[in-house]
Parts: C-alpha cells; sequence; structure tokens
C-alpha cells in the first residue's frame, strides 16, 4: 500500500490525498470514480473543464485530457485504462481486474470495446459541436456512429444471457459497460439500444443501484 495512505477495514473508505480531475459528465472520468468508490478508497474530484479557454489541464496532463490522477507527491497518471489498473491494487476490497493472464485480457478488451464506444460517440459529438456547420463531414459522423452500433452489438452479444460481462461477479468489464451505457443516455438519447439489447439494459439496472453508480451519475443538463 502506498505511503500516506490509511489503511482500515473493509467497510471503511480509505483515506488518501489523491485527486482526481476531470468533469462530471466525463464517461472515462466516471469509470475511474466508480473504480475509487467499488474499491473504497477515496480521492476527491478537483473540477477541471478542459474545453474552456483558460484550462489549466496540459499543466498536469500533458495531452491536455481527463482523467488524470494526482498522486500525493504530485506525480500525474493518465489515462483512464492506466488510473484503474492503479486504483485496483490500491486496497483489497472486491478485485476489478483478475490476476490470471488471459483472463486480464479478456476483462480488458471488453474495456476497450466500451471505451471505443465512448471514442467514436465523442468523435461525432464534437464533429457536430466543436467544429463550423461549414466544416463538418456527415461522413466522418456516420463512421463513428457505425462504430457505436457495431460495438453495441458487440457487447450484446458477448454478455448473452449471462449475469456479468465476465466471470460470475463484478469486473472492471461491467463499470466500463455501465459508463459507456450512461453516456449514451445522456448523450445519444436517440438510440434506442435499451429496447434493441435487454440483455445490455438489464446489467445497466443493476449496475444503476449500486452507490458507486447512483454517486457519480452525471448531472442532467
Ligand atoms: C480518453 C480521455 C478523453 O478523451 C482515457 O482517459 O481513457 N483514452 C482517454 N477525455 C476527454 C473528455 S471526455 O470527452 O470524456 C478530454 O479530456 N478531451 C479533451 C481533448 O482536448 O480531447
Amino acid at each position: 500500500m502506498r505511503s500516506g495512505t490509511q489503511s482500515t477495514t473493509s467497510s471503511i473508505a480509505i483515506l488518501t490525498p489523491m485527486k482526481i480531475i476531470g468533469s462530471p459528465t466525463s464517461p472515462y472520468v466516471r469509470k475511474v470514480r466508480i473504480v475509487f468508490s467499488e474499491k473504497k478508497v477515496e480521492a476527491a474530484l478537483e473540477l477541471e473543464n478542459v474545453w474552456a479557454a483558460d484550462t489549466k489541464i496540459s499543466a498536469t496532463s500533458p495531452l491536455g485530457k481527463v482523467p488524470c490522477l494526482l498522486l500525493d507527491d504530485g506525480e500525474a497518471i493518465y489515462d483512464s485504462r492506466v488510473i484503474v489498473e492503479y486504483a485496483d491494487t490500491l486496497s483489497p476490497v472486491g478485485k476489478l481486474i483478475p490476476a490470471g493472464s488471459r483472463e486480464r485480457a479478456s476483462v480488458k478488451t471488453w474495456e476497450a470495446l466500451a471505451d471505443g464506444v465512448l471514442d467514436a460517440c465523442i468523435l461525432a459529438r464534437l464533429e457536430a459541436t466543436w467544429r463550423p456547420t461549414e466544416q463538418q463531414s456527415p461522413a466522418w459522423i456516420e463512421r463513428q456512429m457505425g462504430k457505436v452500433h457495431v460495438g453495441l452489438r458487440q457487447m450484446s452479444e458477448q454478455l448473452g444471457g449471462n449475469a456479468w460481462c465476465h466471470s460470475n461477479q463484478m469486473t472492471l468489464a461491467d463499470i466500463a459497460v455501465g459508463c459507456a451505457l450512461g453516456y449514451l443516455l445522456l448523450r445519444f438519447p436517440s438510440i434506442q439500444w435499451q429496447t434493441e439489447y435487454p440483455n445490455l439494459d438489464r446489467l445497466y439496472q443493476k449496475l444503476i443501484q449500486r452507490a458507486s453508480f447512483i454517486e457519480t451519475a452525471p448531472p442532467v443538463a
């Protein structure tokens, strides 16, 4: 365990001076916050709007992206996949990434799939919101939305009738999928994934009952 952390019983949160730099609507930030919550390791959220003209994000995160985890000695850890892997080692509570290499790769592939759906969503959204109208490419948006739809179908097929994405317990795979599905509801409510893929909805409804998902629900705009 890192110095500066306070080890306690599993029912009490571990207090650390770590900070998660991010925004409450970023799905990657949410994934990180959910993992910290599930691991019962506290890290304060330091709000940063990376889209604001005066953002200071590149002082800590050179690529100008959130999430970024700031350790107590000032070291910055990014991106979300590195942070969650690190967070999983910080407490013995509820292992979210299996130790075995094959199983680990399966869970991380689920995460790559869910994050990849998010990457495509964000590229499509930025094309429509960031670029001036005359520069926007409908073909680019269509390409990205195609990835979103194929990704959703893949998630649904892989989940099948299972209770969880991987093995018989919740892992990082479910958290990553839950964050992607939650982001779709927030930013792409016209995508009817809940009716098209009832098994994904069943998983999602189970996840959003958890304190970690409730605490990190994005604010409704
Ligand atoms: C993606 C982070 C990201 O794109 C990760 O952490 O997993 N692979 C990275 N973050 C966005 C915010 S968001 O859309 O959730 C970001 O910070 N974008 C700023 C920019 O300049 O691209």
